[in-house]
Order: structure tokens, then sequence, then C-alpha cells
């Protein structure tokens, strides 16, 4: 059974695993109007991501015998400017996330709730990759700046990371 504290921790998570589903599912609308069809695929697979990572934790809420509770979501941005400035905000939205499981981590040690401890040991190793892999993007966007011709190789590029990450689970993202 969760302590009511560790319930609302995990509520806190659940809201902000389906806020990221929105952040990246806007930046994969943003990318398709601009006619970046890897990138925008990318987002798209990565929006679905998030929401997976969000009912896993609705699942694991409710079966533990606390109440996992759906609520309403920030409006994401709509316009991200350049493409680095999209994905810089991706790699920061991604430490965020890895800051606020390590608190749930936290109060899973804090509860001696060791069940729900030993769960949230896939996020952490999850917000590895996936903050390794923002980072490694973003340093590639940075080289390519404002020439078009790389940033046309890159969306090309971009494609074969969906590729690999749907053929190998470390990649997962
Ligand atoms: Fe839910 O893993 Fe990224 O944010």
């Amino acid at each position: 059974m969760l302590s009511k504290k560790m319930e609302a921790a995990l509520n806190e998570q659940i809201k902000v695993e389906a806020d990221s589903s929105q952040v990246y599912l806007s930046m994969a609308s943003w990318a398709e109007i601009k006619g970046l069809e890897g990138i925008a695929q990318f987002m798209y697979k990565h929006s679905d991501e998030e929401r997976a990572h969000m009912l896993k934790l609705v699942k694991y809420v409710n079966e533990r015998g606390g109440h996992a509770k759906i609520s309403a979501l920030k409006d994401p941005k709509t316009e991200f400017g350049t493409f680095q400035k999209m994905f810089e905000e991706l790699y920061q939205h991604e430490i965020f996330v890895s800051n606020s499981i390590n608190e749930l981590v936290h109060v899973s040690l804090g509860e001696k709730d060791y069940a729900t401890h030993n769960f949230l040991q896939w996020y952490v190793a999850e917000q590895i990759e996936e903050e390794a892999l923002a980072r490694s993007i973003l340093d590639k966007i940075k080289l390519i700046g404002n020439d078009k011709g790389g940033l046309y190789l890159f969306d090309r590029d971009i494609q074969q990371i969906n590729v690999e990450s749907a053929a190998s689970p470390n990649m997962g993202m």
C-alpha cells in the first residue's frame, strides 16, 4: 500500500509525463509544418513514449492501492523559433524530468517504500539515456547552425535514430 505522501508524489509525476508528451507532440507538429519530416517523426515517437511512461505510473499507483489522478495539462508552446532552440528546450526539459524523478526516489527512501524505489529505477535508467541522446542531438544541430543543406541531412539522419531506437532497447527514447 502506498503512503499518502508517496501517492501524491507519484501523481505529480503522472502530470509531468503527460505534460512531456504534450510538449513533444507540439514540437512534432511544428517540425511537420516546417517540412522536416524526420524531426517530426522523431518527436511524434517521443511523445508516444512519454505517454507510455505516464501510463506505466498510472498502472503502478492503482496496483499499489492508490488512485492515479488524471488532471488537466498545461498548454505547450506552439512556436519554437529555430530547430536549435527547439532541441535546446528538449534537452532542458529532459533535465527537468530527471530532477523530478530524483525527487521521487528521494521520497520513496524517506517513506521506506522499497517497492516504489525499485519501480523507479527503470525511470532513472531511462532518463540517463534520454539526456544523453538529447545532448548528442543538440551537439549535432549546433554544428549545423544555419546551414540548410546540413539541416536537410540531419532530418534524414534523425530518421535513422528512430529506426535504431526501435531496433535496440538501449536506444529507446
Ligand atoms: Fe519520460 O522520459 Fe523523457 O521526459
